[in-house]
């Protein structure tokens, strides 16, 4: 068994498709250990986001991930963090498969739905920065 960090992002939570998103995840067999509803300050985003710092979409990036609430959540089941990764789709949703949760719900290649750990190692950190152990139930 696996975990990984999922973010359901601004423009997903606004139009208000966390129930259809959340859905993709358990009809795959991920169960939703932990969630919550947070809105980020523009330097936690900066946080986040630090591995993208020299990345000329930084700044827009964290911009937005710090403009409205998003849901934090940890998904958890058998490879996890591919799974996840299979579900979401490619980065920009025009170049996802029919069927993602990025190309059927995002709505470009910032705004593009869902945020996901892409790495075991990476996944241990993102839940960490979001979520404690008192929070986890598994
Ligand atoms: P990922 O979310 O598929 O892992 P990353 O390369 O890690 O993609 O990029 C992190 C996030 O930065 C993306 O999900 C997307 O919101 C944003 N992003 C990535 N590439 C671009 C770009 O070329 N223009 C604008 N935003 C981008
Ligand atoms: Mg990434």
């Amino acid at each position: 068994m696996e975990r990984t960090l999922s973010l359901i992002k601004p423009d997903a939570v606004f139009r208000n498709l966390t129930g259809a998103i959340n859905s993709r995840f358990e009809q795959a067999g991920l169960r939703i250990i932990a969630q919550k509803r947070l809105l980020l300050t523009k330097s936690q985003a900066e946080k986040f986001y630090e591995i993208h710092r020299e990345r000329a979409f930084y700044g827009s990036l964290c911009g937005y991930m710090s403009s409205a609430p998003i849901v934090a959540q940890i998904l958890c089941g058998k490879n996890a963090v591919s799974k996840n990764r299979e579900l979401m789709g490619a980065t920009n949703p025009a170049n996802a498969e029919i069927g993602t949760i990025r190309r059927d719900f995002g709505e470009g290649v910032e705004r593009n739905a869902v945020h996901g750990s892409d790495s075991l190692e990476n996944a241990v950190l993102e839940i960490g920065f979001f979520f404690s152990e008192l929070e986890i139930i598994e």
